[in-house]
């Protein structure tokens, strides 16, 4: 077989809608029998229905080979894994063999074979006989089987090889898992039906010999190509309202859900329904941790609830069309979409897009076909508001094959392609990871010009979104705040879409989850698959968190007395919320009011802080949904905004009457002890521990890595400090007077610790740093490390924000309270470790040992393993707690940003080296 061929199939039927019939249909999934070569050129007698298959493996399908013990996965972003020269493929070819067989029911008569994904070249056989070939990983193809199915027992072949010139288009940035990953169905279905509803409820049809009713709207049988105009709830991802429908054919009735809702560009900006459309979206690679792409239904939809949850409104569905059972939950329950083509061609990149296949009329029908095959199988969903040619893919002439094709088959729908920044081709201008000050320009209309001027004004009347920004891997990402205020700030901007969904993490029984290069690929990309806002395993990571504070759809603005609150849905009022605003004193609650807000928001009078305990006091409004809606419970939290009501009332510390005396090695008061030579604590109220001491390193971020700041921190040696002690001086104040400096250079901090006595037993800590020599890069963070008896502290509460971790430019969901957790319950997580879990703006924490109060405020960080244990580890199961708790009190940190992919941390998040003061108090508990 020509596995080199451009051709992207045979034998295939015309694509079309995926429908719900009531024809007959039989489900192939499940057990089939398989067996695994690892060349192409394998014979093909295991197509006839005799071979004896009996020594076989069996495989499920759907299913990918390698996360069944067939071969492993491999990862690589941009790489091809094999040398790039198109059409041609690797000798080395994994290729699985599928056999099953099937009774036909009594009185059957002919059918398609239809299969939903399988990667990525597949042929079939029924019966012996062969049906055809068909590429395109991700897009269903359709045999005629009618010809060749007997009554009784029947047997269906196919052979998948994993590589062939159809490989060159699916260069996408995942593991490479080949396989029938999707369903596979014997159906005696054959309609196509093409809705069309807009939003002011005109209906029409295309579906010959088809009649269309929906009995709700009292449309009885319209013919095909008429029209008519209905009073209609329109479609919105905010008011997902679907109308049932039935079309009769005369052999088959077929069911469907419409959605009236119109996209439309007006004077640059995108509108829903006639109303500008925010998108507040992420980008979403199918994936479960033990079963790839072929992803469980119950998966998918815990996707879509996820998202409505936390605020998203959008996704992407990067970059090929999903499972279509997803798009069914998009309509249902509410999400905008972008419908992406499966094409990606991105290693032709790093060979300077030569033989680019976009650019290759050889391929021209390959990349048509995927076009029509995608815009075919999805074009009645509601949820669809633009079609995107693919990916990554450079540029070429087939891209405007593909683009012409598509505008005369669905003119309703803006197409969308980012690799193209002409938009020679698409009807919005797109980008990937621009700065916030690029999308600014942009949204003022200032960008750079192209250099043809009919191309740049058409560019210059499009609506802007970023496809991808704000890489989410590990840490962060940071600036997400930034983004959204600019978005919402400027009409042309639609918004964008997180890149990405989950952490592509496979369950591995050493690594807990794998990543590039656990399978000993020779070519991978590391943890370049882990940069999701979930983990594998759906848990939200930090970054979701926030992301549903930034994305929330109320916005409260206090004043005196006063909030505004203000109705930030694009579709939709506040009828089905309910406010509760909340007033706390140092975390607890003191009093807990309704508050009535109108339907469109507007000016709402603050309850009074009633009398009681002293302390600083905060109220918080929490929006939470009034009734059940189908993608949360009645009571989840939608939105929430705090203000301060009062300041704490300032602390004085009164004088003491006892003093630091010598003892022998130590100098002790407080029932704390100093190391007399060095200064430092050695014992806090009777805790033995190591003291206190200036602390500059954090285990790197992906985006420390990436961005180039871990090797700026690395090449100065911040992670080897050197502590000199130059005087211990005793008197009212104990004085340590210390250089923290790297070898090898002539940079560092002068470090003067200064403890004294409160009349009540607590001990002050004074730290000030004066940094000496030319500090230039950003430092990791400005704080002390002490380390404590791991069987002392095992939680911590703290009153601070929280509940989880926050950083100078993340944390946008962290809230001031009162908090609990254990150290264990500190830690974040991330599939690949790295610094995590800081709680900011902690006013106290209290270990139930001692506590530590800030002035005003400090940062703080728990763990049972060191800073260098953490940034030495791989895997989470590299980290193994050790007999201290490792505790960071920190004055600042160094921003997050996201430059593993876009800017790194705005200039006013970056941490510099300057003089500073810092100052803690410890207490017994
Ligand atoms: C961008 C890709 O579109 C996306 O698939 C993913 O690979 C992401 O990068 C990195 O995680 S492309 C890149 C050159 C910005």
């Amino acid at each position: 077989m020509d596995l080199e061929t451009y051709t992207p199939g045979s034998g295939l039927l015309e694509p079309r809608a995926a429908l719900r019939s009531d024809a007959p249909a039989l489900d192939l999934n499940g057990t089939w029998r398989f067996r695994l070569s690892p060349a192409a050129n394998v014979p093909d007698d295991f197509a006839q229905p005799g071979y004896d298959d009996a020594d076989w493996d069996e495989l499920p399908v759907p299913s990918h080979w390698p996360l069944h013990g067939h071969g492993a996965p491999a990862y690589t972003n941009v790489s091809f894994p094999f040398p790039v020269d198109p059409p041609h493929v690797p000798d080395e070819n994994p290729t699985g063999d599928y056999r099953r067989t099937f009774d036909l029911p009594e009185g059957w008569t002919g059918g398609r074979l239809r299969f939903e994904g399988a990667e990525s070249f597949a042929r079939v056989w029924l019966n012996g006989h062969e049906l055809g070939f068909w590429t395109g990983s991700r897009l269903p193809a359709e045999f005629d089987a009618g010809p060749w199915l007997r009554p009784g027992r029947n047997v269906l072949a196919v052979r998948v090889h994993q590589w062939s010139a159809a490989s060159y288009l699916e260069d996408q940035d995942m593991w490479w898992l080949p396989g029938i990953f999707r369903d596979v169905t014997l159906t005696r279905s054959a309609a196509d039906v093409f809705v069309h509803a807009s939003h002011d409820g005109r209906l029409s049809f295309e579906g010959e010999g088809g009649l269309l009713s929906i009995p709700e709207l009292g449309v009885a049988d319209l013919e095909p190509g008429t029209e008519v105009r209905l009073d209609v709830e329109p479609w919105t991802a905010e008011t997902p309202r679907l109308y049932d429908a039935v079309v009769t054919f005369p052999d088959e009735t077929v069911r469907l859900r419409v959605g009236f809702r119109t996209i439309s560009i007006v004077d640059g900006v995108l509108l829903a329904n006639g109303s500008p459309l925010l998108l507040k979206g992420v980008n979403r690679h199918e994936f479960h941790p033990e079963r790839g792409r072929a992803v469980p239904y119950e998966t998918m939809r815990a996707d879509v609830l996820l998202m409505k949850q936390h605020n998203v409104n959008a996704v992407r569905t990067s970059h090929y069309p999903p499972h279509p059972d997803f798009l069914d939950l998009c309509d249902e329950l509410g999400l905008w979409v972008i419908d992406e083509c499966d094409l990606e061609t991105h290693g032709f990149h790093q060979v300077g897009w030569r033989r680019n296949p976009t650019d290759d009329p050889r391929y021209a029908d390959a990349l048509l076909d995927r076009m029509r095959r995608m815009v075919e199988r999805d074009k009645n969903h509601p949820s669809i508001i633009m079609w995107s040619l693919g990916n990554e893919a450079g540029v070429g002439r087939n891209l405007a094959v593909m683009a012409d094709w598509a505008r005369d088959r669905d003119p309703s729908r803006p197409l969308h392609y980012e690799g193209d920044w002409s938009c020679a081709h698409t009807d919005v201008y797109s980008r990937m990871y621009a700065s916030h000050a690029e999308v600014e320009a942009i949204g003022r209309l200032a960008e750079d010009p192209l250099d043809d001027p009919d191309l740049d004004a058409r560019r210059r009347a499009m609506p802007f979104l970023q496809c991808e920004y704000a890489h989410a891997m590990g840490n962060g990402p940071g600036g997400l705040a930034e983004y959204q205020e600019l978005f919402e700030r400027y009409p042309r901007l639609a918004g964008g879409f997180i890149w990405e969904w989950i952490d592509h993490g496979i369950v591995h029984p050493e690594f807990e989850y794998a990543y590039g290069g656990d399978y000993g690929e020779p070519v991978h990309d590391s943890n370049f698959v882990i940069d999701g806002l979930v983990f594998p395993d759906r848990t939200p990571s930090p970054g979701l968190i926030d992301l549903k504070k930034v994305f929330q759809p109320v916005k409260f603005d206090f004043g005196d007395g006063v909030v505004r609150v203000v109705n930030a849905y694009d579709y939709r009022d506040l009828s089905h919320l309910e406010f509760l605003a909340t007033v706390e004193v140092e975390g607890e609650t003191v009093a807990e009011h309704r508050l009535e807000v109108p339907a469109g928001g507007g000016e709402v009078k603050l309850p009074d802080v009633p009398p009681g305990p002293a302390g600083e006091c905060w109220l918080t409004i929490r929006a939470r949904l009034s009734g059940d809606q189908p993608w949360a419970q009645a009571g989840h939290e939608v939105a929430w905004g705090q203000t301060l009501l009062a300041p704490p009332a300032p602390r004085t510390a009164s004088a003491s009457l006892v003093t630091f005396v010598r003892d022998g090695d130590e100098i002790v008061a407080s029932g704390s002890g100093f190391d007399a030579e060095t200064g430092r604590l050695v014992r806090l109220f009777g805790l033995e521990v190591e003291g206190p001491r200036l602390d500059l390193w954090r285990a790197p971020t992906d985006n420390d890595r990436y961005g180039g700041l871990e090797g700026k921190w690395r090449a100065l040696g911040l992670h080897r400090l050197t502590h000199r002690v130059d005087d211990v001086e005793v008197g009212d104040a104990l004085t340590v007077r210390t250089r923290v400096a790297p070898a090898a250079t002539d940079l560092g901090m002068r470090a003067t610790y200064r403890w004294t006595l409160a009349g009540d037993g607590g001990l002050l800590l004074s730290l000030d740093l004066e940094p000496e020599g030319d500090w230039r890069d950003p430092i990791p963070r400005l704080g002390v490390t002490m380390t404590l008896p791991g069987t002392a502290v095992e939680r911590v509460t703290w009153f601070g924000r929280g509940p989880g971790e926050a950083y100078p430019d993340t944390g946008m969901a962290a809230r001031v309270g009162r908090w609990t957790a254990t150290i264990d319950e500190l830690q974040t997580p991330y599939v690949y470790p790295q610094e995590n879990g800081h709680r900011a703006d902690v006013r106290w924490a209290d270990f139930g040992a001692f506590k530590v109060s800030g002035d005003p405020v400090f940062g703080m960080t728990a763990r049972r393993w060191s800073t260098d244990e953490l940034a030495a580890a791989a895997h989470r199961p590299d980290l193994v707690p050790g007999d201290r708790v490792h505790l960071h009190l920190d004055l600042a940190h160094q921003g997050i940003g996201t430059a593993t992919c876009g800017p790194g941390p705005l200039p006013q998040y970056d941490l510099r080296a300057r003089p500073a003061t810092f100052t803690l108090r410890f207490d017994p508990s």
